[in-house]
């Protein structure tokens, strides 16, 4: 909108002051004509700073705006400061009754306001719950049925939610491919189980020949854990020591379709151990290297192993213990960033039972909590 002669923008650290310089300034006759907060910024470390911005007019003009449009007798009372800030208290009383308030929600349109709701409680980060409700609303706002049907908020939010997560197809063999592929991640997320899951489904389900190839030498238990498994399972295992090794191993693992790679946890801030890892894998040349991230871990811990493990190279993501996680909101912090299309999800500890293959809806579902792991509703 341009800005008219008489309306002023006031941008402060907080709605209140803004509405104050707005007072002193235009008089307590002004009229409020939006609200919004323009910019939340780190500032070293100081915490996120918000800045609001009010923009209003002063009581002349609002008055000539009127006259411009409807009739005063139609208009109705002239909305006074008194009147903007009534209503942005219905608007914030709204929000805390709901258990979400959040002065940032200020300028969400009220259609998209349950929505917002919904993410927030869902743990998703505020900024991507903010574009998320804008969405929605504009779907709402290009689609004229929506108003008798309540039901159509909650599936444009499937909609948007499923529209910022990639999804890669399942492990990509088949019969003759010979296709290699590691897991990497932190300790203890499930990379063994999985990798257990995965060769048991490829091998029963899909009729594969399956190879398993493990670098885990360093803790005592790791190569016996994975070879229970490959006994189970009725498939060869070959451990590699030192990356001179790797070549020697998977020419050794035979005639197989697929052959998965499992490798030790690695902690993310261990940059050391995780150029170790690369050095692994630069031997193997994999043709998908996926991260495994655990579900349950904090947006933070998410975003920041997703970035140190980039020497690894991992193309896909797997996400473990769903079942252990509340607030799948947090997820969105990864899963909308580049590069990651996540191919798997694993949801119990059963082996093969609890692995799924990424579908953007049903996860899309499972974040806004419309859907639960069983696949009915809450
Ligand atoms: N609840 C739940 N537990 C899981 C899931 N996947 C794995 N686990 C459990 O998580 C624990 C660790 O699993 P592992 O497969 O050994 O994890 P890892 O990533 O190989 O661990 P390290 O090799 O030590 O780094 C085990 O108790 C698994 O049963 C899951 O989807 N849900
Ligand atoms: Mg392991």
């Amino acid at each position: 909108m341009k800005l008219k002669s008489n309306e002023r923008t006031y941008q402060a650290s907080t709605i209140k002051e803004a509405l104050a310089t707005v007072r002193r300034d235009l008089g307590g006759d002004a009229l409020i004509l939006s609200t919004r907060e323009i910019r939340r910024r780190w500032l070293f470390g100081l915490g996120a700073r918000s800045l609001f911005e009010v923009k209003a007019t002063d009581a002349a003009s609002a008055s000539g705006r009127r006259a411009e449009g409807a009739p005063m007798s139609q208009a109705g009372p002239r909305p006074k400061l008194k009147e903007g800030l009534d209503e942005l208290h219905a608007v914030v009383d709204k929000l805390s009754s709901a258990g979400g308030l959040n002065p940032w929600a200020l300028d969400i349109p009220s259609s998209a306001l349950s929505v917002y709701d919904d993410l927030l409680r869902a743990d998703t980060p505020e900024e991507t719950a903010r574009r998320l409700a804008f969405e929605v609303a504009d779907r709402l706002e290009a689609d004229p049925g929506s108003h008798y049907d309540p039901n159509r908020a909650g599936k444009y939010l499937i909609d948007a939610v499923a529209g910022l997560i990639a999804t890669s197809t399942p492990i990509d063999a088949a019969t003759g491919t010979r296709r290699v592929v590691a897991l990497v991640g932190p300790t203890g997320v499930g990379k063994t189980t999985t990798i257990a899951k995965l060769a048991a489904s490829a091998k029963v389900t899909h009729r594969l020949r399956v190879g398993l190839v493990t670098v885990d030498t360093y803790r005592i238990a790791a190569v016996e854990q994975l070879r229970t498994y490959a006994d189970i399972i009725d498939v060869p295992l070959e451990v590699v020591e030192e990356p001179g090794h790797m070549r020697a191993a998977i020419a050794k693992a035979g005639d197989v379709d697929l052959i998965l790679i499992d490798t030790a946890g690695r902690s993310p801030r261990d940059e050391i151990k995780i150029r170790e890892l690369a050095a692994f894998l630069n031997e193997a040349e994999p043709d998908e290297v996926h991260l495994v991230l655990s579900a349950a871990a904090a947006e933070r811990t998410l975003v920041v192993t997703a970035e140190r493990f980039a020497p690894a190279r991992p193309d896909r993501l797997i996400l473990t213990k769903l079942d252990e996680a509340d607030g799948l909101g947090r997820l969105l912090a990864v899963l909308e960033r580049p590069g990651f299309a996540i191919s798997h999800l694993t949801t119990g500890q059963a082996v093969p039972e609890d692995l799924e293959r990424a579908e953007p809806r049903r996860l899309a579902r499972l974040i806004v909590g419309r859907e639960t792991l069983g696949g009915g509703r809450p």
